[in-house]
């Protein structure tokens, strides 16, 4: 289940992460945990899960009238994930830049070291999920971990308006 092993400090920020159903089927786990060791992030809290359509439909909501909606709620229900919180200084856009462009394709063509370059399937199926913003984590950490954000994330960012679903 959950596991902490990383106390906050000011000097962090923390991000989301999603290892997708594609790269822990495909065995990757392991792979992309030591990826992302050497890229200098901890990892403060973990669980793997498999999403109910609901969860999934409303993590992914503000892509609800997108055409790949129904496909992208399809994968990311097709089998177990594991859902993390990442530590690291400027974690966020770090961990954005680490995995790469959406599009694997696109990835394996303009970043070929980036890890969905390395772990993506294609267009839907691309490995790995971070959040784009630090609202963005705050809704989605305490989405998979329940009110953990709250407790964990620097005093001094101001997430008050910013309430969970
Ligand atoms: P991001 O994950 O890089 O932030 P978003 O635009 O937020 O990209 O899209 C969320 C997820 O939806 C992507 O990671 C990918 O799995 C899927 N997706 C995004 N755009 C497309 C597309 O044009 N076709 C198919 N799937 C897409």
């Amino acid at each position: 289940q959950t596991a902490v092993a990383d106390a906050p400090a000011p000097d962090k920020e923390y991000t989301f992460a999603i290892i997708k159903p594609d790269a822990v089927e495909a065995g990757h786990a392991d792979a992309i945990f030591a990826k992302l060791a050497e890229a200098g992030f901890r990892v403060a809290a973990q669980n793997e899960m498999t999403l109910s359509r609901e969860q999934a439909e409303a993590f992914y909501g503000e892509h609800k009238d997108k055409p790949f909606f129904e496909n992208l709620v399809t994968f990311m229900t097709s089998g177990p994930i594991k859902v993390l919180v990442l530590s690291a200084p400027d974690a966020i856009k770090a961990w954005r830049e680490l995995i790469g462009p959406t599009n694997t394709e696109i990835a394996r063509a303009d970043k070929p070291e980036s890890l969905r370059a390395l772990f993506g399937t294609d267009q839907t199926a691309n490995a790995l999920h971070g959040s784009d913003s630090s609202s963005s984590a705050m809704r989605e950490i305490n989405f998979f971990f329940d009110g953990w954000a709250y407790d964990n994330m620097p005093a001094e960012t101001n997430f008050a308006v910013i309430t969970p679903e």
